[in-house]
């Protein structure tokens, strides 16, 4: 009350009241002030901007529930460990498009919506890509007025905090539910049983029964999924675990023994404290198998519940009407228990036989794969997943079986790949089982996230299920949420765009963004575009400044690399290029200099906490930016920013402020990649491999407007057999640029594992398995090419804006409606 008092006191002349979906500022100023008032969470005086935040989101939701419930039709179901939502208020009130009124209302009540909306944490339960995925596709469904559910588990704690200090990254937990978290509402009627551990019993009619054990319970909380101008907003349902009363042993407790007395609501709490807890250790490996087994069982009984409820009354459904009114996709092979679980709790709870249930199952499911990397294919041992779902590995061992028995009687020349292509895996010392290979064998439709790793799963990784089920496998190219993308992170192009297009409905039909060819050299259009860059550039160097401390001249080139740390991703290509150039402004004149182009590089990512090599990558760049942002030779022309903690909502203000973006992993590697899309979208050029969905962003952009570089992926194999035979001969700017490094220009930290796992196969090496080595005077000619087309600025702008024009194919809407077709066959279920 001593500072800003005006601020915290709500305006009198504003009458109270609840207006649901208000559309007139001052309804909505009314609303707000209504939940203000009397919203339970906070004193009614104060009205600071964390106050005010929290009554505007309060103030929307929906009949979607209803509606979907009275048409009864086909359902998606989205299972996903991860969903990586960022903040929602801009979001929402863009989708309902009142952010104009919204804005007014704040003013009225003496805020501004910009302040307000940053008063929101992150919610950033998912770790990268494939959790920001299943929030663009959520946006979607709910767009396109699909009846689809997310499925997630409420991390207390999700993705830590990233810090940047003298010794590198350090990790903290991220309290997104310190206050609470005004977009999820807690059904306190919607809640399941899930048994952990226990036994099989066998029952007089020699049906068989899971028993024992301990049994949690899952609650749920729903987050609104508002779609863009629809009513339709549909629901993201998170699972928290719970013990119940009767767990509590009251009477331990009150002789004193507190910890044995809540021991089951100890364990219940793990369950989702974090996201990805670590899995080094063997406990490590129990909970994660625990967290998806919640999700899967959770979700299952939630679903089937409906299904049932559903039956209008008239007695029961005939089981096989299931998969026509309900499709699971599995976001990868996280959620690959949803398998046995549907199959158990058809068999053992519905009475179904084995034939019956698994004609029910295999045309339920669906399974997405994002990767093809060795290490992030799921093995669980067969011994740690027996003790905690002894059914379930029942339930695997028969699907195994059967397997095995239809290939010997069907495909007697495939009986020499039935060790590979099985689920179980007999190793003598290490029993497992391959989830990817359960969720091929038992789902109706396989996928990859892009051509060319769809292409790389037929003839690779499932090369061997191709032959007998040439129409399980499909491609579904990724896309991204063109609302929360480029309308809401980048209005000022938005409003370019339309006003060219003389339309917003690109906003939901993306293609029409080809529009912009016609337009591509026009001097005004030009002279716009270039003034929208501008003002998003300025604002990045502002929350440069913020953030960092460092200022950066919004005239050089904006080159940016964003996306968690990883080998594959060669953000270690990225520094060495960046090493290189600072040596050669060091050797050039003053003269000389001014000839270059300014570029500021800017980094951002966050390392697995017990990734060794991505953590010294981490510091690498900080300690080169140290060193090249305080070098007065190079200084105008140079900089180098690790930006700290890269999320969603960082994301929003990095990317419509980028001119140039690196997507530079090794060919084959990269599943897809999405930020590449958002980028391009907004008009940045990109410099990448021909990996993932550059492949089709190039396509579509143009050749002319696209820096490619390095090996192609049906290269890497022989390139990587030449480099063990010694047939690898590095080029000397490559060697320069480690020889710096090694030098200690960059201070003393020790480099030299990081930099060995560049080289043959000493140490820790690994002889530069990501090839590094190969595409590095690629990637060095590459950027000389950029450095010349940004010289001349009429051609930049127009390869910026025919970026832009050719992103339409990327927008998620189109993945989406290509999913609802080719693999869920749903359709539109629009709320009146
Ligand atoms: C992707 C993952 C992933 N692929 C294991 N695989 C995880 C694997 O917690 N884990 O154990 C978490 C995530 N993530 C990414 O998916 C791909 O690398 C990207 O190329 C792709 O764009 C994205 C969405 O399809």
């Amino acid at each position: 009350e001593t500072n800003g008092a005006a601020k915290s006191k709500i305006p009198d002349n504003i009458p109270v009241a609840a207006h649901p979906l208000a559309e007139d500022p001052t309804d909505i100023a009314s609303n707000i002030k209504y939940h203000a008032q009397y919203s339970p969470h906070f004193s009614p005086i104060k009205f600071e901007p964390e106050q005010a935040y929290f009554a505007a989101a309060e103030s929307q939701w929906n009949e979607t529930y209803l509606h979907y419930h009275k048409v009864d039709p086909k359902q998606t179901y989205y299972l996903s460990m991860e969903f990586l939502q960022g903040r929602a208020l801009t979001n929402a009130i863009g989708n309902l498009d009142i952010q104009d009124a919204y804005a007014s209302a704040l003013n009225k009540l003496g805020h501004e919506l910009e302040e307000i909306t940053e008063q929101e944490k992150d919610m950033a339960l998912g770790n990268g890509g494939l959790g920001r995925l299943a929030s663009c596709f959520l946006d979607s469904m709910a767009t396109l007025n699909l009846p689809a559910w997310g499925y997630g588990l409420r991390y207390r704690y999700g993705l830590f905090k990233q810090s940047i200090s003298k010794a590198g990254q350090e990790e903290m937990a991220e309290d997104w539910l310190e206050k609470f978290s005004p977009w999820e509402v807690v059904r306190h009627d919607v809640v399941f049983p899930v048994r952990f551990f226990g036994h099989v019993e066998v029952l007089p009619t020699g049906s068989r029964k899971w028993v024992g054990g301990e049994v949690l319970q899952a609650l749920a909380y729903d987050v609104p999924i508002p779609g863009y101008k629809t009513k339709n907003t549909n629901s993201l349902r998170l699972w928290e675990a719970k013990a119940s009363a009767a767990d509590f042993n009251l009477f331990q407790f009150n002789d004193g023994q507190y910890q044995t007395a809540a021991e089951l609501h100890a364990r219940a709490q793990q369950i989702c404290a974090v996201l990805y807890p670590g899995d080094a250790t063997e406990e490590g490996k129990l909970l994660r198998l625990k967290q998806q087994f919640f999700l899967c069982s959770a979700s299952l009984q939630d679903l089937i519940a409906r299904f049932k409820e559903r039956k209008d009354g008239t007695g029961a459904r005939e089981w096989s009407e299931f998969p026509t009114k309900v499709a699971v996709q599995l976001n990868d092979t996280h959620p690959t228990l949803a398998i046995p679980e549907l199959m158990r709790l058809l068999m053992d709870e519905e009475g179904l036989g084995w034939d019956e249930a698994w004609a029910v199952t295999s045309k339920t499911i669906a399974y997405t794969n994002h990767t093809v990397l060795p290490e992030a294919l799921e093995k669980w041992s067969l011994v740690v997943m027996t003790k905690l779902l002894p059914r379930h590995v029942e339930i695997i061992e028969e699907i195994d079986k059967r397997f095995i028995a239809m290939i010997k009687s069907t495909r007697p020349d495939l009986e020499s790949k039935i060790s590979d292509m099985r689920i179980l895996d007999h190793n003598p010392n290490k029993p497992v089982v391959r989830m990817a290979n359960l969720c091929v064998v038992s789902g109706h439709t396989v996928n990859g996230v892009a051509q060319l790793h769809s292409d790389i799963l037929k003839a690779e990784l499932f090369a061997d299920y191709v032959s007998i089920w040439p129409t399980k496998f499909q491609n579904k190219t990724n896309g991204i949420t063109p609302r929360r993308w480029l309308k809401f992170c980048s209005p000022e192009l938005s409003e370019i765009i339309t006003k060219w297009l003389k339309t917003d409905k690109w906003v939901t039909n993306l293609d029409l963004l080809v529009g912009l060819r016609e337009f591509a050299d026009n001097p005004e259009l030009q002279a716009e575009w270039d003034a929208a860059k501008m003002a998003n550039k300025q604002r990045l160097t502002e929350y440069i400044l913020r953030v960092t401390g460092e200022s950066i001249d919004p005239n050089s080139l904006f080159d940016i690399q964003v996306k968690r740390i990883h080998e594959y991703k060669r953000q270690l290509l990225n520094i060495l290029g960046a090493v290189y150039r600072y040596k050669k402004l060091k050797e050039m004149s003053p003269e000389e200099r001014k000839n270059t182009t300014p570029r500021t590089i800017m980094i951002g990512g966050k390392a697995f906490a017990t990734y060794t090599n991505a953590k010294r990558i981490v510091k690498l760049v900080d300690d080169v930016g140290a060193v090249v942002n305080t070098d007065p030779e190079v200084n105008e022309y140079l900089k180098i920013v690790f930006v700290p903690n890269y999320n969603v909502s960082v994301a929003e203000v990095l990317i419509p402020g980028s001119e140039l973006s690196q997507h530079i992993s090794t060919a084959g590697m990269e599943a897809s990649g999405t930020s590449n899309m958002k980028f391009a979208l907004n008009g940045c050029l990109i410099i990448g491999t021909l990996d993932g969905a550059n492949v089709e962003i190039r396509e579509e952009v143009g050749e002319d407007n696209f820096f490619l570089f390095g090996a192609t992926a049906d290269e890497v194999p022989k390139l990587r057999k030449d480099r063990e035979n010694g047939l690898f001969k590095p080029d000397p700017r490559y060697e320069e640029a480690k020889q710096f490094i090694r030098s200690k220009a960059f201070g003393s930290y020790d480099y030299e594992p990081l930099l060995d796992s560049l080289e043959g196969n000493s140490g820790f090496g690994r002889g530069d398995y990501f090839l590094v080595g190969h595409d590095f005077p690629a990637y060095i000619d590459a950027q000389a090419k950029v450095d010349e087309a940004y010289k001349d600025r009429k051609r930049w702008i127009k390869m910026s804006i025919l970026s832009t024009a050719g992103s339409g194919k990327f927008s998620s809407d189109r993945t989406i409606s290509q999913y609802a077709k080719e693999i869920w066959n749903i359709e539109e279920c629009r709320v009146p």
